[in-house]
């Protein structure tokens, strides 16, 4: 019965669930060498979108031949009824499953049979699959485990298990958010992030599509007073754009700013790159959040930072509830596990990509197909 309750596992995964189980005689000669078989029925219910080998609900059944059946197991009370025979069976059963399990899970080697020796060790080279380009450890085991309980991670089946670890990565990614153009009310975008990131330059990226592409009304308000080249930087787009902008030096002029600019489609603003460790930061984009009906704040990250440096800056603007995170220098990055490391630590939503410094042509929305394809190294 161990075997095949293993055996079961490692087909159907862990979340499998024993629907039947009972015991065979099998014809011997003369009434010799009679075995007792094991038929287990075991289904796993399928309403997760990865699409594999035992897809909707599927059954297994096995048999073995165990040299050692359970005593409890074996012996069958004759008193109760049908009903209360099954469902003592099914106790025992699902007791036992949950010892295997945590056996496993407790890397007890001793008692794991080959094929999970197998799965170790190929679970341990996707892990690092992941990890080589830069996923962190937990989450590169946390995809895993995902794969796991779907598909058998074992040798045979590499094509299948890089699509089922495509098909979760994407599932984390989740849907990037487009910049909708087709709003009823007016809509402020406003830009944060640490120095240097490219806010001003995806800002002016973006506005570029909004008034040449999609032919929409957009004013442009900076709060970026520290460098007079920051403020000069964006009076250039404003100017080569055709776009007015608007500067502030204080956050109580924002709610001029944004009553000047009544007839607008849309207001994008940029703010102040600061030192994300100043607490002065957040003092201040709250103070301008709170003149903004329905702000829409996106949080710009340049994927050439390190993981501890992205997890840092993260945590000093989690006070902006709801903002979505840019992914900057795609084009000068080497690795882009960081983007899903993000995801999974912030939950934040993803939306753009900008992979140069032309503006308006270096940005896009991020295409999850090719991220997924990427960070299993199938480029
Ligand atoms: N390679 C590369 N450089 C970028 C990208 N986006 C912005 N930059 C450059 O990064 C520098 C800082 O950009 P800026 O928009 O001023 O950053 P801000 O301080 O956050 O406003 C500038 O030299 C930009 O041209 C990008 O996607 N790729
Ligand atoms: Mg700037």
């Amino acid at each position: 019965m161990n075997e095949a309750i293993i055996k079961v596992k490692s087909e159907l995964g862990i979340d499998a669930v024993i629907l039947n189980s009972r015991k065979i005689k099998q014809p011997g000669f003369l009434g010799f060498f009679k075995k007792n078989v094991v038929e287990v029925v075991a289904a796993i219910d399928e309403d997760y979108k990865i699409e594999t080998k035992y897809s909707k609900k599927s059954k297994i059944k096995t048999k073995l031949e165990p040299e050692k059946i359970e005593k409890s197991v074996a012996t069958e009370p004759k008193k109760n009824t049908e009903m209360d025979n099954k469902i003592d069976k099914l106790t025992m059963l699902v007791e036992n499953l949950e010892k295997k399990i945590s056996s496993i899970e407790n890397h007890d080697i001793s008692e794991k049979p080959i094929s999970n020796e197998k799965i170790e060790s190929n679970f341990d080279k996707y892990i690092k699959l992941l990890t080589d380009n830069d996923l962190s450890e937990k989450v590169s085991t946390q995809i895993m485990n995902q794969v796991n309980k779907r598909i058998s991670v074992d040798s045979n089946n590499e094509k299948t298990v890089l699509n089922a670890m495509k098909i979760v990565i994407k599932d984390y990614l989740g849907e990037p958010d487009e910049i909708l153009s087709d709003y009823n009310e007016q809509k402020v975008f406003m830009f944060v992030g640490p120095t240097g990131v490219g806010k001003t330059t995806t800002l002016a990226k973006l506005a570029a599509k909004l008034s040449l592409r999609e032919n929409k009304k957009v004013g442009l308000i900076t709060a970026d007073t520290y460098r007079i080249a920051a403020v000069e930087q964006l009076k250039t787009y404003s100017e080569i754009l055709g776009i007015p902008l608007s500067v502030i030096y204080e956050t109580d002029e924002m709610d001029d700013a944004i009553n000047d600019f009544k007839d607008k489609d849309f207001i994008l603003v940029d703010t102040a790159g600061r030192n994300y460790k100043d607490k002065i930061l957040k003092e201040e984009l709250e103070g301008m959040l709170k003149y903004i009906d329905d702000p829409e704040v996106y949080l710009v990250l340049s994927l050439v930072a390190d993981y501890k440096n992205l997890i840092n800056v993260i945590k000093s603007y989690d006070f902006i509830k709801n903002c979505k995170l840019i992914f900057t220098k795609y084009d000068e990055a080497v690795t882009f596990g960081n983007i899903l490391n993000i995801k999974m630590f912030a939950n934040k939503k993803l939306s753009y990509i900008t992979n140069g410094q032309s503006v308006p042509d270096d940005i896009e929305l991020l295409n999850i197909d090719a991220l997924a394809d990427i960070i299993v190294g199938d480029k």
